[in-house]
């Protein structure tokens, strides 16, 4: 991995916001592929983020710093991305469901999504059934997308899937649900299309609205 990568993984890992937007600025003027500085700089430096995590050796405050280093240089990054493509291919309102509070995958989403020429309306995290409906009332959009990280909140997407179908609406309105616990089978069942992740999305999303 080339060496700037590897400190702005870092630079994620230590939380580091400051740091984390020279660095970034530093690899696009050394030509560095916005793709390549999302995918080998900053996710590679959130998934050992995860990793000490899981295993109890970083906690929430820790885990938000390196959110908010993510995010920094996501920041950077972003207008380059949304250059590549100002066709207007489909309105999309995107959420994290009810109970779940993560939405780092749903932002990451949403650049790629808006960078592929989507109309993109975020309507929040912990969204309950009800106001997801609301939105997708208020909005008229194509495409409702979901989101989910934790098992236990997994359950609300078929909720709203259920107050959709109890407001007529699941025929006007294409769903896609992803999130790290979901897989295609999962999706099927609540009966929503699947991708695993930001790149994928944006496939999955062209291939609704055509
Ligand atoms: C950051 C983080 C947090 C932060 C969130 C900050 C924020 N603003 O998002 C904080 C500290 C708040 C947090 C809290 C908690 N977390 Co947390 N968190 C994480 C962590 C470390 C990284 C998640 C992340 O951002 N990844 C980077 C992004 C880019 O990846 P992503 O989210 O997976 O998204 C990609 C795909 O999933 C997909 N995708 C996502 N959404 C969508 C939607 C659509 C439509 C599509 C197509 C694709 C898609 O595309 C994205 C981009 O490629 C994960 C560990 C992990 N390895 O995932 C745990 C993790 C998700 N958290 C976990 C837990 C348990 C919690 C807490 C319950 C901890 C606690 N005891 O308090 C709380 C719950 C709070 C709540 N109610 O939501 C567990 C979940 C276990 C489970 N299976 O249920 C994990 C897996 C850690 C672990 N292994 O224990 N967390």
């Amino acid at each position: 991995m080339a060496r700037i990568f590897r400190d702005i993984a870092d630079a994620v890992e230590d939380g580091e916001v400051e740091e984390i937007k020279e660095l970034v600025q530093e690899a696009l003027d050394d030509g560095e592929q916005p793709q390549d500085i999302i995918n080998e700089g900053l996710l590679a430096g959130m998934e050992v983020v995860g990793k000490y995590f899981k295993a109890g050796e970083m906690f929430v405050p820790e885990v938000l710093q390196s959110a908010a280093a993510l995010d920094a240089g996501m920041q950077i990054v972003k207008p380059l991305l949304a250059q590549g493509d100002v066709s207007n291919k489909g309105k999309v309102v995107f959420c994290t469901v009810k109970g779940d509070l993560h939405d780092i995958g749903k932002k990451l989403c949403i650049m790629l999504l808006e960078g592929g020429g989507f109309e993109v309306i975020d309507i929040g995290i912990d969204v309950p059934a009800a106001d997801v409906v609301a939105g997708v009332k208020e909005h008229a959009p194509d495409i409702l997308a979901m989101s989910a990280m934790l098992t236990t909140t997994m359950g609300a997407m078929g909720e709203v899937m259920e107050a959709l179908r109890a407001e007529g609406l699941d025929s006007k309105v294409k769903v896609m649900v992803g999130g790290a616990p979901l897989d295609q089978n999962f999706a099927e069942k609540i009966g929503a299309s699947y991708s695993e992740d930001a790149v994928t999305c944006v496939d999955k999303a062209n291939e609704l609205v055509s």
